[in-house]
């Protein structure tokens, strides 16, 4: 994990600070202080001395530019990035935010992009095969490859296959940047395995020891287009155990606060009452406040979703008034809670940064 700032394509954005520039920056405390107090002023469009969440917004899109990261609505890793920086500025409650809570963040955040270094919740990793090397001739190297290659079911699969589903299943945590990304697929893994493809068991029928070779083989290539080519990875790791909606759940007037504001985008019947079908949408509101990811983002949690509506029978096509709404959310919250109290759910983002640093974040440009 070296200093973002040696990353490889950083080279030519001469508008923009460099890692030990921010570092300088913030150590300054005079200059960051004006840093700031421009920062927050131009985000401030309202006066009230406050971030609110829409005021935080452009700050979040500059630092996901400033990381590298595509814009927001383009891919659900990079979404769960942002809305973790979001996050980080209002620990997830809706208050706004002050100068002082908005300098302590984003001074955390800025030594954390220019360090490298793994700071939670997101961490950005320089991958240039070394941990991938490490792996494969570490001791855990063959029973996990093993374990990968029995849960690989691939009847008519050649080794070749086998080889791409392997990559697929090892983490960054492996030294392995997400070959979901098109661009680590097509100019890392592609490239290296036909490199090594002209080895001659590469045809015949896929057996275990031959995978344990054959894969060896394959990433060792990878690891060395690695080094020469580096790949800078934003990895995130989150888990839901519903303590963010017990915090919500206890704060009546927080709660009754972010219900109300929700229920003012929630279209109504001409008698004014609620169709009970917008739950979902009401819930989703709701969502950022209650720590939750918003719906169609994880798999795991819309199930989970599904089972409590159904448990309150949110699909009857009935109407009701506004505080009967109200405590059908709340129940539904606090359903939520509990399950994720008894199984939490964790996931993991990568994203691959592209352009590390972009001259479009006007984040990092240099106070005037
Ligand atoms: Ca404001």
């Amino acid at each position: 994990m070296d200093p973002l700032s040696s990353s490889p394509s950083s080279s030519s954005k001469p508008q923009v600070l460099d890692g030990s520039e921010i570092m300088e920056l913030v150590a300054n405390n005079h200059l960051f202080s004006s840093f700031v107090d421009h920062k927050f002023q131009d985000l401030d469009t309202d006066k009230d001395g406050k971030l609110s969440l829409q005021e935080l917004h452009p700050a979040v899109a500059d630092i996901g530019a400033a990381l590298g990261l595509p814009p927001q609505g383009t891919s659900l890793d990079s979404d769960n990035i942002y809305s973790q920086v979001l996050n980080e500025f209002t620990h997830g409650s809706r208050d706004k935010v002050s100068k002082t809570e908005f300098k302590e963040v984003l001074s955390d955040i800025l030594l954390g992009m220019a360090a490298g270094l793994k700071r939670d919740p997101i961490v950005i990793l320089r991958m240039d095969g070394e941990d991938l090397l490490e792996f494969i001739n570490s001791s855990a190297y063959e029973p996990e490859m093993i374990a990968t290659f029995s849960e690989i079911n691939l009847p008519e699969g050649s080794l070749h296959d086998y080889i791409v589903k392997a990559f697929e299943n090892l983490t960054v945590e492996q030294g392995m940047p997400p070959p979901s990304d098109s661009w680590v697929m097509s100019d890392i893994i592609e490239p290296a395995l036909e490199s090594c493809a002209a080895g001659e068991n590469w045809d015949k029928p896929v057996s275990q020891e031959i995978f344990l070779f054959e894969f060896k083989r394959a990433a060792e290539h990878v690891a060395q287009r690695l080094k020469e080519q580096p790949v800078i990875v934003a990895h995130s790791e989150n888990t839901f155990d519903g303590s963010s909606i017990r915090r919500l759940l206890s704060n009546k007037f927080e709660l009754d606060k972010s219900l109300n504001t929700a229920l003012q985008s929630v279209p109504r019947d001409k008698t004014g009452k609620l169709p009970k079908e917008h739950l979902q949408l009401a819930l989703d509101l709701v969502a950022p406040l209650a720590g939750l990811p918003p719906l169609g983002a994880l798999d795991e949690m819309d199930k989970l979703l599904l089972d409590v509506f159904k448990m309150v029978d949110a699909d009857d096509g009935k109407v009701v008034k506004e505080d009967e709404f109200k405590k059908l959310l709340t129940e539904i919250l606090g359903a939520v809670m509990l399950q994720l109290e008894g199984s939490p759910i964790s996931v993991s983002s990568n994203s691959v940064v592209h352009e590390p640093l972009a001259c479009s974040s006007t984040l990092l440009t240099p106070p005037s």
